[in-house]
């Protein structure tokens, strides 16, 4: 076991990209068994509908978590934004442990924030009321009682009516508000803080009461890997090379 924590985000796993599939898949068997922990921050898949829709993708993820969690590596989800429908049946299925939105946790002596990080983007009012819909707990029990086909309707009409509202938003609409990145990191007291939901990965340095404060933002998967890989000599923000497809 290496003394590495890794952190992952916005795989957007679906049938229509095996290489992005594979690539996970790879980095399950070769990576994530040799670390201490792996935290998967939120869009791990494309989208969700509820855990009991037939999928033989959902079926192999969970199975390369649960391989992993019996070798010894915990693996910690955070729902994104396009996955909040997964699940305890999906979570008991791969052996992972469903955190809150916004967790604390102590990596390697330094308490770090972590969360998908759509939260952040407060600019963006239409998605940010969307959201809070969404979460309705008596809406999403609602839902799961529809027929499959139903919900996949629903997902599709949400999908285009992003996609459409996406065409018209401004980039900075849909980046973290820094005034709310600073007011996050001040409630939950930490001076380093890791998302992913950008796609705009970097390491951003800030201060805060002026003392210095990080800001770790993890890439997508659409053209190559994003791995966060913490130790205790520090962290790096790597990339994975997808297979040809
Ligand atoms: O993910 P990304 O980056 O493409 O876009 C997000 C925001 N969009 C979303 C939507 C998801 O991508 C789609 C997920 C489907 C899940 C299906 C489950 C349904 C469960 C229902 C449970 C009750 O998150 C996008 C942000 C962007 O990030 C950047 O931050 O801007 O947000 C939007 O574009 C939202 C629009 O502003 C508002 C959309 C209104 C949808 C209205 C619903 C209409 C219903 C139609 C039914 C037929
Ligand atoms: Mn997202």
């Amino acid at each position: 076991m290496n003394q590495t924590t890794l952190f992952i985000a916005d795989l957007h796993l679906s049938a229509g990209r095996p290489d992005i599939t594979a690539a996970f898949l790879r980095f399950m068997q070769q990576e994530a068994v040799h670390a201490e922990a792996l935290y998967v921050l939120g869009d791990l898949f494309e989208f969700s509908i509820g855990d009991d829709e037939p999928s033989p993708l959902n079926d192999e993820v969970a199975a390369a978590f649960k391989a992993c969690v019996e070798q010894g590596t915990p693996v910690y989800f955070i729902h994104g934004n396009r996955d909040f429908m997964v699940g305890r049946r999906f979570a008991r299925q791969a052996g992972v442990i469903l955190l809150p939105e916004h967790k604390v946790i102590d990596l390697y002596g330094e308490r770090t924030l972590i969360m998908h990080g759509d939260t952040l983007c407060i600019d963006d009012a239409g998605y940010q009321r969307y959201r809070r819909v969404t979460r309705w707990g008596w809406l999403q029990w609602l839902f799961l009682r529809l027929p499959l086909t139903f919900r996949m309707n629903i997902a599709d009409g949400i999908r285009s009516k992003s996609a459409q509202s996406k065409e018209v938003k401004v980039m900075q609409v849909m980046d973290v508000n820094q005034a709310e990145v600073e007011r996050q990191m001040q409630r939950y007291k930490v001076r380093s803080l890791i998302h992913g939901h950008t796609h705009r990965p970097d390491m951003h340095t800030l201060y805060i009461k002026e003392q210095a404060a990080q800001r770790v933002v993890l890439g997508d998967w659409y053209t190559q890997g994003s791995v966060l890989v913490v130790s205790p000599q520090g962290m790096e923000l790597q990339n994975r090379v997808l297979p040809a497809s």
